[in-house]
């Protein structure tokens, strides 16, 4: 452990001067946000010392550096994390607490930079985390986005969007890196020269702006190693302010220049896995990887010059899904355009370094670009995937019985279209899934020709997460728990919570782990209460899905189980139910109309239920507004249920799942993604399966005698009512009916089969609620989730990724 402070007096006297250097205020005189910014700078310029001398200490070891390309990386916020990690946390809370000040106080006003969507954002921090943690000199290349994903508000149950303006009161953690600038070029026209009998391309008549780097510092558990996120902004590259027209009374026009090149790091693209095609959004994919490229670049002729046969023994660049796809040809673009090599070395080079991961199924999520937006843009690169593309034809033995078919399916170029899978997976030494049932998926289907060809490249890395952020930071009370029982060691390394088992025996423990999730309930039943005012019972179960709100996530199965528990309570004596609180958080993209009307239907059937005096001791729905990392954290260490019921085969791993495993949640769940592994890990009779499996889903598909009607024909009384409450009033007094909804259950017939796995589901989950009754059973099954969990840990899926594709 890497000690920042000896002791109390030295972080109180260190402190004091930084308050005062930057508010220009004593202590005493600086309010809580002064406060807290002056703590994240002395933070934050301590993680830097430590982070330029591992940079001399990695560099002079001659370390392999990783550079993980993601344009989203949802890192949450920084304070509480990175005192954990320095090991200061109750020193700085006990010092704060002598100076009259309350460290959780100041740690809620630091923004949380909402930099992603959703699991594919979180998974890129918690590999940073875990980067740090194995000492890996891994860099985070991203975009500095103004806006974040944008906040979520819930009026008359329908989610509204408002900016996120997450910069607005300085955010301390980041240094800008003007010297480090790079300009990137859009449009123009390739020229061809000849230079010493060589052909020799250069884009003309190009408009640039200026990629200027913001560097966050990024601290690994034990403070030994600091790595650092590097984010990129978009500015004009001259200043171009046009006074005259300003004198004329043109404002707008006068700082046109600027508007346009701020424009590309304005906003997130709140688009989870679909709707693309936006000018806008190529340009941030090419603005960050032409920066990153250009960045690391600098950095490896700075230590070995232009030695660029060897770059891929330094240097290894992973590309967090098809967003950062041109990283291979911009690469090949430096490596002719401006190293003079030639097309086979510098191929090699690129093959060698760069690495791809895919993270979805869904065919909708699989970026096209049509190519005469894409060649417009990016004319030398457009001229360099042709090559690649051209060169890929060539490599099929024509005489081969269907290789057309395969071209077809691995092209790159297709259609009118850029199709950026068969580019990450061509320019790529390493193709990877995301869960062991996904990668199958990938290799037999959509991947499938090219796993035919090159079955080597392919392999799985089940995703991880970090259990410094989701279980210590987020879960004191349980954390301290566990370390009174097997000690610390799990922090460094997960698998040690194993060592748990022997305490499912132990009937004082398991008291202790239900005493500590009744304290997380009660402190997320205030959270509740003060963002939306609605009263929830901590001693009722609480069964939670959180997550992005998609069509094949399926809400809207955990709302007709609501739906039809109501109906039943309110009708049938004989129903019985130990009372349960079901929460539901997450955003929609904003064009995504039916993930929207979801959200509305939870937020309706919730004004009837917790109205209803009839059921109300018994059930509650819940939607806790804007989900995101920092509210994430008090919600999973909350859940007795976890709710991961996606239809199989559609969900690539998912990573809440195992937060709430982690946190003690037992996982109601379909055989699905990583709840496959989870099974594997901790038995099924731990958790609560059911559904059609991923074959049974294939063979209805191919039979394709699925018929939605006769499930409502042959059941009125319990799917027919919870269909028809949709339109018949019953929930339309908040902001209307939900037609649409029906429509897309019964004139769709049911895309994503709710009817179908509806009973198994409810069965299932009654079963779960029952079990709960006994409470020394439900904690030692608790328990056992937590043990089992450590294999789920991000250390874990880095060494991996370390040992089995990046050789660092
Ligand atoms: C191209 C654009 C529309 C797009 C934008 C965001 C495409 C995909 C995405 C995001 C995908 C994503 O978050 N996928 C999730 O990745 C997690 C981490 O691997 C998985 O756990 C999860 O199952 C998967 O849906």
């Amino acid at each position: 452990m890497t000690t920042i402070f000896q002791d109390k007096e030295q972080f109180i006297d260190e402190y004091r001067l930084v308050v005062k250097a930057f508010t220009g205020k004593s202590f005493e005189e600086a309010g809580a946000t002064d406060r807290y910014q002056a703590l994240a700078r002395l933070i934050a310029g301590h993680a830097r010392d430590i982070a330029s001398e591992s940079f001399t200490e990695s560099s002079r070891k001659h370390k392999k550096r990783v550079y993980y390309f993601s344009i989203e990386f949802l890192i949450g916020r920084l304070l509480d994390n990175y005192l954990l990690n320095f090991g200061i946390r109750d020193l700085v809370a006990e010092a704060l607490a002598d100076m009259g000040a309350d460290l959780d106080e100041l740690c809620e006003l630091e923004p949380d930079p909402a930099l992603g969507n959703g699991g594919l954002g979180r998974l890129a921090a918690c590999f940073l985390d875990s980067m740090a943690h194995e000492g890996i000199a891994g860099y985070g290349n991203g975009m500095r986005y103004r806006y974040g994903l944008f906040k979520q508000e819930i009026v008359n149950g329908r989610q509204h969007e408002v900016a996120d303006e997450w910069l607005s009161g300085g955010y301390p953690w980041e240094v800008r890196r003007q010297d480090r600038a790079v300009r990137i070029g859009f449009g123009g026209h390739v020229v061809t020269r000849e230079k010493n009998g060589r052909q020799v391309y250069s884009v003309e008549g190009a408009s640039e702006v200026l990629a200027v780097p913001y560097d966050i510092p990024v601290v690994g558990f034990g403070g030994k190693t600091v790595n650092k996120l590097r984010v990129w902004s978009a500015e004009p590259a001259e200043e171009h302010f046009d006074l005259e027209t300003f004198n004329h009374g043109d404002y707008a026009r006068a700082d046109a220049d600027r508007a346009n090149a701020e424009a590309i790091s304005a906003i997130l693209y709140p688009n989870d896995q679909g709707e693309h095609g936006r000018l806008l959004r190529l340009k941030q994919e090419y603005l960050f990887v032409a920066a990153g490229i250009s960045s690391l670049l600098r950095t490896y002729r700075e230590e070995y010059g232009s030695d660029w046969a060897h770059l891929s023994d330094r240097v290894a660049i992973h590309t967090n899904d098809t967003h950062p796809a041109m990283c291979g040809p911009e690469l090949m673009r430096v490596l002719l355009d401006e190293e003079g090599l030639e097309w086979d070395e510098a191929w090699e080079i690129v093959t060698k370094t760069v690495s791809f991961t895919n993270h979805t199924i869904l065919p909708e999520a699989l970026e096209r670009w049509p190519i005469d937006t894409f060649s417009r843009l990016l004319p030398r690169i457009y001229q360099i995937i042709e090559e690649i593309n051209r060169r890929w034809a060539e490599s099929f033995d024509t005489a081969a019985e269907g290789w057309q078919e395969h071209f077809r399916n691995t092209a790159i170029l297709w259609d009118g279209e850029v199709r950026m899978a068969n580019l990450s997976v061509i320019c790529s030494h390493s193709i990877n899934g995301v869960a062991k049932l996904h990668t199958e998926i990938l290799e037999s289907t959509v991947l499938r020709d090219f796993y035919a060809l090159t079955p080597k490249k392919f392999n799985n890395k089940t995703n991880g997460i970090s259990p410094r952020r989701f279980l210590a930071e987020a879960n004191p009370g349980y954390a301290s728990l566990i370390s009174s029982a097997i000690g610390t060691g799990w922090l460094d390394d997960a698998s040690e919570l194993e060592r748990l088992l022997p305490f499912k025996q132990d009937a004082a423990f398991l008291e202790k782990v239900g005493a500590t999730k009744l304290e997380n309930k009660a402190r997320l039943a205030r959270y509740v209460k003060r963002e939306t005012g609605l009263v929830i019972d901590p001693a009722s179960i609480f069964d939670v899905q959180v997550k992005r709100f998609h069509a094949y996530k399926r809400q809207l199965l955990n709302v007709f189980k609501v739906i039809d528990l109501y109906q039943r309570l309110t009708t049938d004596p004989n129903t019985t139910i130990e009372p349960t609180t079901f929460i539901f958080s997450g955003k929609a993209a904003s064009s995504y109309t039916f993930a929207k009307e979801v959200i509305r239907l939870i937020n309706s059937v919730a004004d009837v239920v917790n109205k209803d005096p009839r059921v109300n001791e018994l059930i509650k729905v819940c939607f806790i507004p804007n989900f995101r990392v920092s509210n994430a954290q008090l919600i999973y260490p909350a859940a007795e249920i976890s709710e991961q019921i996606s239809t199989a085969g559609k969900e690539a791993s998912g990573t809440s799942n195992m937060k709430l495993m982690m946190n003690g949640a037992l996982t109601l769940g379909t055989l699905d993604g990583a709840n496959i592994e989870i099974v594997d890990l901790a038995g099924r009779e731990n958790e609560g399966i059911f559904g059609l499996t991923k074959p049974e889903v294939q063979e209805l598909k191919d039979k394709g005698n699925y018929l939605a009607w006769d499930l409502l024909n042959d059941d009125p009384e319990r799917l027919g009512r919870v269909v028809g409450s949709l339109t018949d009033g019953t929930f339309s007094k908040l902001s209307g009916g939900f037609e649409s909804i029906r429509n897309e259950v019964m004139i769709n017939n049911d895309p994503d089969l709710v009817l179908l796995d509806f009973h198994s589901y409810v069965d299932a989950f009654e079963k779960l609620n029952h079990d709960w009754a006994n409470r020394t059973l439900w904690n030692r099954r608790a328990l056992h989730n937590t043990a089992m969990s450590g294999w789920f840990s991000s250390d874990r899926t880095i060494r991996e990724y370390r040992d089995e594709i990046w050789g660092a």
